[in-house]
């Protein structure tokens, strides 16, 4: 079976090397499994796993500040809905396209899956780009991107979040569209304003949800977060929220980054550097660099933080960011841990560095749950009309966490004891999915 698969996978996704990528890392482990559970080979689970129930493409017409007609192209990739709507973010990048919604749409099934909520797997977006864009020209993209998105989501249909470039403003932005053209005030999007339904620690999760993980697995080894040396790349979303826990829990962050560069602040950042950085990213939209001016540390133009000693290494930018010589220069500086806040961070080659020098390894699809893991709790609430407190939604957030880190040593431990994350998040989020599958004859 492996070798029939893997040749036709990658015969019918030559030109789709990202979504490839991800099918080819997931296959490795659940391959061997469905070996030895002759249902799931009977049903072609996989195969039909790894076809997308649909993918619509379209059109973004919008007016720029000059009065000028812009064109983007607008997609949602509905991957599966076995388990529960189709659920998963909205990424406005240049880089965006089929391949790279694809990929994020199938490991969204299977993280979906290990939250252990009902939802099913998704991902959409744009090649629209937000850098340098006015809040109104902004507005104008959302706008058109929803007039057409909006025929094909609903809350119990597809229930769209944020992603890169997604945040706050354009998840309001496109909200306030969907109700305009529905007349409807449901919870059909998550990372809403708090005002008009969104969930606390909705923004919070994703970065908290890795820290929590985090400690899990320092926990397996009678090991703690406190005292850590910590490198995160990216300066977003998720970055800013690990930072913040990192320093709720004692651990020291040395680094940040964005598409131009990272800053190397030997000092760790404390709360008042990290009050500097969400006022940069978040409100004045700036870049890294500036921190660097601000509090006098290093800025390494066009680099990645990933020759800096550490402790502990967090990726939190985007896809294929630590590459094999990148993970060779951190385990041999000493790495110990390696979680990944990003979808994919690390290249197949590097999570064999990691793999084979024995690093306590986890991939995105576990370590990262915690964001849409609170996106199901937020739906739960626009269901029930009803908000939870802060520290009733953390608290639901730190045990979905232990959940997931638990299925994953449940299915991961191999006979040395070495827990295989990947192996175990393959396996444990595969599971759920197939069995609906079987069960609903979708196969
Ligand atoms: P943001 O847009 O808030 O931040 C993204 C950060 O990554 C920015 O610092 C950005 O720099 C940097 N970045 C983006 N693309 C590249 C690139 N091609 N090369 C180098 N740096 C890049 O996004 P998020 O923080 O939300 O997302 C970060 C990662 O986490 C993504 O992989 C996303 O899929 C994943 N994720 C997000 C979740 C969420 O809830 N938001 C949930 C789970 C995973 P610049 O500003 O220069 O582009
Ligand atoms: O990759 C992800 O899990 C997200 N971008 C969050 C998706 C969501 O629906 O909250």
């Amino acid at each position: 079976m492996v070798n029939d698969f893997v040749d036709c996978i990658s015969r019918r996704h030559a030109n789709e090397p990202e979504f490839l990528q991800a099918v080819l890392e997931v296959s490795e482990s659940l391959i061997p499994f469905i070996e030895k559970n002759p249902l799931y080979k009977k049903h072609k689970v996989l195969e039909c796993m790894t076809e997308p129930e649909r993918v619509i493409i379209f059109r973004v017409p919008w007016l720029n500040d000059l009065g000028e007609l812009e064109i983007n192209r607008g997609y949602r990739v509905q991957m599966n809905s076995a388990i529960g709507p189709f659920k998963g973010g909205l990424r406005f990048h240049p880089s965006v396209n089929l391949s790279i919604l694809k990929f994020l749409a199938f490991e969204q099934v299977l993280k979906n899956s290990l939250t252990t909520l009902p939802m099913g797997g998704a991902k959409g977006g744009s090649d629209f780009d937000p850098k340098g864009k006015s809040d109104r020209e902004v507005m104008r993209f959302c706008q058109s991107f929803m007039t057409e998105l909006c025929k094909y989501i609903g809350p119990n249909t597809d229930v769209p979040a944020g992603d890169i470039g997604v945040g706050g403003r354009e998840i309001g932005y496109l909200f306030g569209q969907y109700k305009r053209i529905k007349n409807e005030f449901t919870g059909v999007l998550t990372g809403k304003g708090y005002e008009f339904g969104g969930s606390l620690i909705r923004p919070e999760a994703t970065g908290y949800g890795l820290v929590y993980f985090v400690d899990e697995m320092l926990t397996v080894h009678k090991d703690v977060l406190k005292g850590k040396a910590v490198t995160i790349s990216g300066s977003g979303n998720v970055a800013q929220y690990a930072v913040e826990k990192c320093i709720e829990s004692g651990a020291t962050v040395l680094t940040l980054s964005d598409s131009d560069g990272f800053i190397y602040d030997p000092a760790g950042i404390d709360s008042r550097k990290l009050n500097y950085v969400f006022e940069l990213k978040n409100v004045r939209r700036g870049r890294i660099k500036e921190y660097a001016k601000q509090f006098g540390c290093e800025y390494f133009p066009k680099e990645k933080p990933w020759g800096i000693p550490c402790d502990i290494a967090l990726p939190c930018a985007t896809q294929n960011e630590i590459a094999v010589e990148d993970a060779y220069n951190l385990v041999n500086n000493g790495c110990m841990l390696v979680a990944e806040g990003a979808n994919m961070p690390s290249t197949p080659e590097a999570v064999e560095v990691f793999q084979e020098r024995g690093l306590l390894y986890a991939p995105g699809k576990a370590a990262n749950a915690g964001g849409v893991a609170v996106s199901g709790l937020e739906m739960s609430q626009n269901s029930m009309r009803y908000s939870w407190t802060k520290e009733k939604v953390n608290l639901k957030l730190k045990s979905i966490m232990q959940n997931i880190h638990q299925a994953c040593v449940k299915y991961g431990t191999e006979e040395n004891g070495y827990i295989n994350y990947q192996k175990g998040a393959n396996i444990a989020g595969f599971v759920k999915v197939a069995d609906a599958m079987i069960a609903q004859g979708t196969v």
